[in-house]
């Protein structure tokens, strides 16, 4: 495995320089930032962060990510030209030596939490959903915000998409997903880049929106609509693994046995009784997953793609980007790092 960092380019309060003393670090996901979805993707810019890694003794070579325009999830009008614009970045990607694209299909908001510094009795911090905070809440009856969402939206707006998808459905959501993959895969496989799709966060509908790569089946629809490791996962333990119905370590195995995992997000969480979760640390004492079972999973079948550690809790005092501070990620990679050197070591005993 190729153990990875995200970071959020220039603006990420933690340099490449740290990023680089966690040990085994080998590669840098990140994204151009400034650019709208459904625009060109400067060279100059995959460029220079290519060389800002360089610089650093890291490597950037996973895309974490080229976002999908709304109206490619919604088959709107200009849906042909987007994905034109959308395999043109892969390439320009690929032209500077990325490997790895990750994106998701998730409709209007990526990730979904109701607070995101719930404090824990340590004094640490961390990103949750609480079942009951979020059962308050109706974006077409009242204007609400919540942490992640797209603040580029206004309330309107994100009413008029909501409505937008409710007509569509999840199987027009699952078309257009197609249609999708029909274009960008074969692109895709021929410079060399495998798609990594991530699961919804959580893996089921919120405020009535389609949500549709969530669970095992569905996760077998998306891969066969083109079979090809180009068309592949970007495994989120921590999404998958917020839905009592998933058993992540079965979905590892499965998956990387078919060689469709090509990213691994690593994280822990604590799934509550109501159905709400809290991140936590990563180790398996400290939520509701076998992260031992997990790494294992992977190293039983040969797993060669790239981990990260996903969302960290806030600790030792940092203030940052909610779940994406240094401390924690970093202590999450040293653990990963200890389960797989563990695993593989066993292999061969
Ligand atoms: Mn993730």
């Amino acid at each position: 495995m190729k153990m990875s960092f995200r970071w959020y380019g220039e603006d990420d309060p933690i340099s490449l320089r740290y990023i680089s003393q966690i040990p085994n670090m080998h590669s840098v996901v990140s994204a151009v930032y400034d650019v709208k979805p459904g625009e060109l993707w400067p060279r100059e810019s995959i460029a220079k962060m290519k060389k800002q890694c360089e610089d650093n003794g890291l490597v950037f070579d996973v895309v974490e990510s080229i976002p999908v325009h709304e109206n490619i999830k919604l088959g709107a009008d200009n849906v042909d030209e987007l994905i034109d614009v959308y395999c043109q970045n892969i390439e320009r990607c690929a032209e500077y030596g990325i490997k790895c694209i990750t994106y998701n299909f998730m409709p209007v908001f990526d990730w979904t939490r109701t607070q995101l510094d719930k404090e824990a009795p340590d004094g640490s911090t961390s990103l949750v959903l609480y079942a009951e905070q979020l059962k308050n809440l109706d974006p077409l009856k009242e204007d609400i915000k919540l942490p992640g969402w797209d603040a580029s939206y206004t309330q309107d707006e994100v009413r008029g998409l909501i409505q937008a998808y409710s007509e569509i459905g999840e199987e027009g959501l699952w078309q257009n997903l197609e249609k999708f993959l029909k274009k960008v895969i074969p692109t895709a496989e021929k410079c060399g880049v495998r798609m990594a799709i991530h699961p919804d966060d959580p893996p089921y509908s919120i405020f009535g929106l389609p949500r549709i790569i969530t669970n095992e089946k569905n996760i077998d629809r998306m891969l066969a609509i083109v079979d090809s490791p180009a068309n592949s996962l970007c495994l989120c333990t921590g999404s998958l693994g917020s839905g009592a119905f998933n058993n992540v370590e079965n979905l590892v195995r499965k998956y990387s046995e078919m060689d469709r995992i090509a990213f691994m997000h690593i994280r822990q969480v604590k799934l509550l009784e109501d159905g709400g979760f809290e991140e936590c640390g990563h180790l398996s004492k400290n939520g509701s997953m076998d992260m031992y079972k997990i790494v294992k999973a992977l190293t039983d079948t040969g797993f060669d793609g790239y981990v990260r550690p996903d969302h960290g809790r806030m600790i030792w005092g940092e203030k940052g980007r909610p779940g994406y501070g240094l401390y924690d990620r970093a202590l999450g990679a040293a653990y990963i790092n200890g389960l797989f050197e563990a695993c593989e070591k066993a292999e061969k005993e």
